[in-house]
């Protein structure tokens, strides 16, 4: 018997070369106690699958779909054309290439009525994308939501406790220790 939970989450990336970017994204998740489905689908090579995909996640019980690609990036796009999920887009900056500019237009520039939540480029997008799932599905499930409130207050408690050195203080006029 298992006791694996259904994944409410489902992490796609355009291709193998993107996941050690998104394991951020995947990692951020697990902190949370939430399981993805991890997937590699091509908005453009395997386009077939990525409209299947998007298509029937609903039915598996999928709540959101983040979506990452890079250089042209249609990924997090057809998920959207093929969903009524929330699909948050993670631009990424594939190389050689022009450092995720690209992709952070393809991914956020839909039309009207097929929003894609798009977040930062790279690394910090892809932690964020996992966050803001996590917003999503807290909105349904109390005990995330505490997780969250304390992913927040422990953030804002490393920022309090930070103490700058003496010199860097010394280097910068008008920053004050305090
Ligand atoms: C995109 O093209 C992928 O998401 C990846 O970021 C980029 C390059 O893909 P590979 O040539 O490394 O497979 O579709």
């Amino acid at each position: 018997m298992t006791s694996e939970k259904t994944p409410q989450v489902a992490v796609v990336m355009g291709s193998d070369s993107d996941l050690k970017m998104m394991e951020s994204c995947i990692e951020q998740l697990r902190e949370f106690g939430v399981e993805a489905e991890v997937r590699i689908i091509s908005a453009h090579r395997t386009p077939q699958v990525a409209a299947e995909f998007a298509q029937s996640a609903e039915s598996r019980g999928i709540q959101v779909i983040i979506a990452a690609a890079g250089m042209a990036a249609h990924l997090a796009g057809a998920m959207a054309a093929w969903s009524i999920l929330p699909v948050i887009g993670v631009p990424l900056a594939a190389e050689p290439g022009v450092g995720g500019l690209d992709a952070l237009l393809s991914t956020v520039q839909m039309p009207p009525g097929v929003p894609v939540a798009t977040v930062a480029i790279g690394k910090p997008g892809a932690k964020n994308a996992a966050v803001l799932a996590v917003q999503i599905l807290a909105r349904k499930d109390p005990a995330l939501r505490d997780k969250l409130a304390q992913f927040k207050a422990k953030q804002a408690q490393a920022v309090k406790a930070f103490v700058l050195p003496d010199q860097a203080i010394s280097r910068a006029p008008g920053v004050s220790g305090t």
